[in-house]
């Protein structure tokens, strides 16, 4: 039913679980002094500075996984545990030694890595010098994705450059709701997307020319996008602002990558509809790839893709006259009411918008290998550790991943369930659990169980991958 080689796998990020904020020479990111300053919008004033303490307790980490039976495991480095001022002039070698560990011990366990170089957390030394604003960033971001490969990639074959530079652009720069803190609507989130995009692109052409041949791997940004549909089929308007909606989340990092080298042309004529409205020259807003840079189109090498919910689309209630991504795009996303909703609130639970998502990338990126680089279900308020809900949410999931494989052709390699460990949900901080195991935040040892849904989690994956021997 899978194919032998499917990776099954889990995924977590540094930030996230790591803690060890400020040791062992490690220095700040942003999240670090988005937590740190008063004001911000954190859950109870929470931060990421102990969290699951994986720092010290990774061998705690392997033990889960090679509970879970996990082929594997996704996990993100910290930029600023290894090169503490974002720089290669000074690294970390303690940094480089604990990573070294980590990947060592996959490898040893016949788990295999799939590494994120940047999962939200930049280097506060690189944001006081403009961050992902700066387009100097790029440069900057290649010399330490060139730094990793050398370091590290003749254990790892998959690397994910960048995690999900809409949620960095949007969150961080329009909102201002994830570090850094920055709320300039409808002009930082594009000029950040555009930085993100350039330094991918480097960062690959560094692998292509540098790496490929002696190490063999595979390169790739990780995409989040819902699904959507029109909120009425027969409307051309929600239509056509369903094409919208897709054009600025999945189509506005996809397709530079994958189809044109360029923003979507949907993208960039709305923006510029708006702009003129507003006074805005041509072009101002959202920026142009320069000829002397090199190129997006195909610099990935797979298609990574973190799903989670899905939205029927109706044209925007906003706003001519108003500055902003959500006026731009001028498209409302709304939950059918029969899709059950996991705590979050964004979180509507709908396995088959997945399917339905596979399918489209595959007609529309010219049917590449994807990566289900993250997709979960959170449980917020008191702990349930026999969560049969999120039991029954794997389950569908992966029966509709099946399906896109089987009956829709999808080149799908592999799975990440998002995540092994409950963590800190950044904005949320610890009061949404996403994980596989839980941990006990209020004790210092941090004690990892596993819920139901992990165990049933291991038993799909021996399920699965028993049938794959047999059927060889
Ligand atoms: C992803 N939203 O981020 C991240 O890659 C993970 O680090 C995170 O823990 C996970 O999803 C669960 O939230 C998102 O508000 C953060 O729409 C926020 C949103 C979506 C994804």
């Amino acid at each position: 039913m899978f194919p032998t080689n499917f990776a099954w796998g889990a995924a977590t990020s540094a930030y996230q679980i790591e803690g060890g904020w400020n040791v062992d020479d490690k220095g700040p990111s942003i999240w670090d002094t988005f937590c740190h300053e008063g004001g911000r919008l954190v859950f109870e004033g929470q931060s990421g500075d102990v969290t699951c303490n994986s720092y010290e307790l990774w061998e705690e980490d392997l033990r889960c996984i090679r509970q879970l039976g996990l082929t594997h495991y996704r996990l993100s480095l910290s930029w600023s545990r290894l090169l503490p001022e974002g720089i290669t002039r000074h690294v970390n070698q303690k940094g480089l030694r604990y990573y070294n560990k980590v990947i060592n011990d996959l490898v040893a366990s016949d788990v295999l890595p799939m590494v994120t170089l940047y999962h939200f957390d930049l280097p506060q030394a690189l944001q006081d010098q403009g961050g992902w604003k700066s387009p100097e960033i790029a440069a900057i971001f290649d010399s330490y994705a060139r730094f990793c490969f050398e370091s590290f990639g003749d254990r790892v074959k998959l690397w994910i450059t960048l995690n999900e530079p809409y949620v960095c652009a949007k969150l961080g720069h329009e909102d201002g709701i994830f570090a850094p803190g920055v709320k300039e609507p409808g002009m930082a989130a594009y000029l950040v997307g555009h930085n993100m995009l350039r330094g991918h692109a480097r960062a690959w052409h560094s692998y292509n020319v540098l790496y490929r041949a002696k190490q063999g791997g595979s390169v790739s940004l990780a995409i989040n996008s819902d699904w959507a549909e029109p909120l009425d089929p027969a409307s051309p308007d929600d239509t056509a602002a369903t094409e919208r909606y897709l054009a600025f989340t999945l189509g506005w990092f996809a397709w530079p990558l994958f189809v044109t080298g360029d923003y979507p042309e949907v993208m960039r004529s709305s923006i510029e509809v708006r702009s003129k409205e507003l006074g805005y020259q041509e072009g101002s807003r959202l920026p142009r790839f320069s000829k002397d840079e090199p190129s997006l189109l195909g610099t990935a090498d797979f298609f990574a893709l973190n799903y989670y919910t899905s939205r029927r689309v109706k044209p925007g209630e906003c706003c001519p006259g108003v500055l902003g991504l959500k006026s731009d795009q001028d498209a409302e996303g709304v939950v059918d009411p029969s899709w059950p909703v996991c705590g979050v609130s964004w979180l509507a639970v709908v396995p088959d918008g997945l399917r339905k998502l596979l399918k489209y990338i595959k007609d529309t990126f010219n049917n590449p290998a994807v990566y289900i680089t993250e997709n979960g279900f959170s449980q917020v308020g008191p702990v349930d550790m026999e969560d049969v809900q999120r039991c029954g949410f794997y389950h569908d999931i992966i029966q509709e991943i099946a399906r896109a494989l089987r009956e829709d052709g999808v080149d799908v390699r592999g799975y990440f369930a998002w995540s092994l460990l409950d963590n800190f949900e950044w904005a949320d901080g610890f009061s949404v659990r996403f994980g596989l195991f839980h941990v006990d935040f209020s004790r210092p040892e941090r004690p990892r169980t596993a819920y139901r849904s992990g165990r049933e989690y291991a038993g799909i994956i021996s399920k699965y991958r028993s049938q794959t021997m047999v059927n060889i």
